[in-house]
């Protein structure tokens, strides 16, 4: 017998015997003799030394031992998927459930009701504009009709940047209007979303910055009734959905204007909604009342216009302003204005089908 035959005899009965209780060991098996370096390779090089008259039968008998290798390797990966198989069959695990939902994040419910509100009024027309929250004295008080003894000018209620007394953090985002105004003559149609900031003590009720989003129109023969009839749309696209009375048929989120005083408007208004809970009927939401308030309003004060050169006499406007907050908490029931900046992950996941 052939050393080349001999040597094929003694990896076969090897290979006979060999078992394999896992993948790992298959594809060892493989590697070795199947692989790149493996010895059906080596045994098939060593080919070329032997003797021509000889060369016809090691051959064959390298390819039989070749093809005898293949069998016995696709044996070892059927009996080894058919071990796994049964092993997960037997394990209390069951492997077809769906797995663990990942948390992606959400949207801050802030920014939620912020873009809704962005999208309702761009439904009317209005564009976005956006200001500096670090404003001088000039754009956030004095050309907004808050003279210089005005108590909102008081320390305890802004904040001044130290470096230079003319220079504050915002209080409201009419500094916004006010640049806007500066630079365009009418028709101007815009609301400016942003943060503004106060000097109160953190409570569940007040917070030392909120959001806003305030509102502008000016043009020829602008009346109250378009104001109203503007807030009227807002109302129905922002709170329709949760009025209990529309649900039942009974008509739409009614609105009501109650007069009140803003430096920047004349006349002024405060606006209250139908109660999104009780549809009026009285609740605790509403304090019994039946109402609740949502915003501020009124026609943009003449000396405003005249402020930035804009005739009074051929130009009118309404304006509005609303907290963020506000409406937040009258859409998902937020009552503690801490929570919008904890960045509590319990708080925010709540959020997450809103993205
Ligand atoms: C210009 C002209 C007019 C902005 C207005 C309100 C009424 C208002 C507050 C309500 C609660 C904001 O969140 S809040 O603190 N705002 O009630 N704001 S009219 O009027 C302007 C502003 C700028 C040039």
């Amino acid at each position: 017998m052939s050393m080349l035959s001999q040597q094929i005899e003694t990896h076969k009965t090897a290979i006979q015997s060999y078992t394999a209780n896992d993948v790992a060991a298959v594809e060892q098996f493989r590697i070795a003799y199947l692989g790149t370096k493996g010895i059906v390779k080596q045994l098939l090089a060593s080919l070329k030394d032997i003797p021509a008259e000889q060369k016809k039968e090691m051959g064959q008998l390298l390819n039989a031992f070749k093809q005898f290798v293949e069998e016995k390797y696709e044996a070892l990966q059927s009996a080894t998927i058919k071990t796994t198989t049964s092993k997960i069959k037997n394990e209390s695990i069951d492997w077809t459930l769906p797995g663990d939902s990942m948390y992606v994040g959400s949207s801050h419910p802030l920014s939620i009701i912020r873009n809704q509100i962005i999208s309702i009024f761009n439904k009317l027309g209005f564009a976005v504009a956006e200001g500096p929250e670090i404003e001088d004295d000039w754009h956030n008080f004095t050309a907004l009709n808050l003279p210089e003894n005005h108590p909102a000018r008081d320390m305890q209620d802004t904040f001044y940047i130290s470096q230079n007394p003319d220079w504050l953090l915002r209080t409201h985002t009419s500094s916004v209007q006010a640049r806007v105004m500066e630079q365009q003559q009418p028709p101007i149609r815009i609301i400016c979303p942003g943060r503004v900031y106060r000097n109160e003590t953190i409570s569940a009720r007040a917070h030392c910055f909120f959001h806003q989003v305030e509102g502008l129109y000016i043009d020829e023969n602008v009346s109250f009734a378009d104001l109203k009839q503007t807030l009227y749309f807002f109302v129905q696209e922002m709170f329709g959905d949760l009025s209990p009375a529309l649900s039942k048929g009974e008509g739409e989120v009614k609105v009501r204007f109650r007069p009140s005083y803003f430096p920047f408007t004349e006349p002024s208004a405060e606006m209250d909604i139908s109660c999104t809970v009780c549809s009026g009927k009285g609740c605790s939401l509403c304090k019994h009342t039946g109402w609740v308030e949502i915003l501020g309003c009124g026609m943009v004060h003449p000396n405003m216009l005249s402020n930035f050169n804009i005739d009074p006499e051929k130009y009118t406007g309404f304006a509005f302003g609303m907290g963020v907050e506000r409406i937040c908490q009258l859409k998902y029931q937020i009552n503690d204005l801490r929570l919008y900046a904890q960045n509590d992950v319990r708080f925010l996941k709540q959020f997450t089908s809103a993205i």
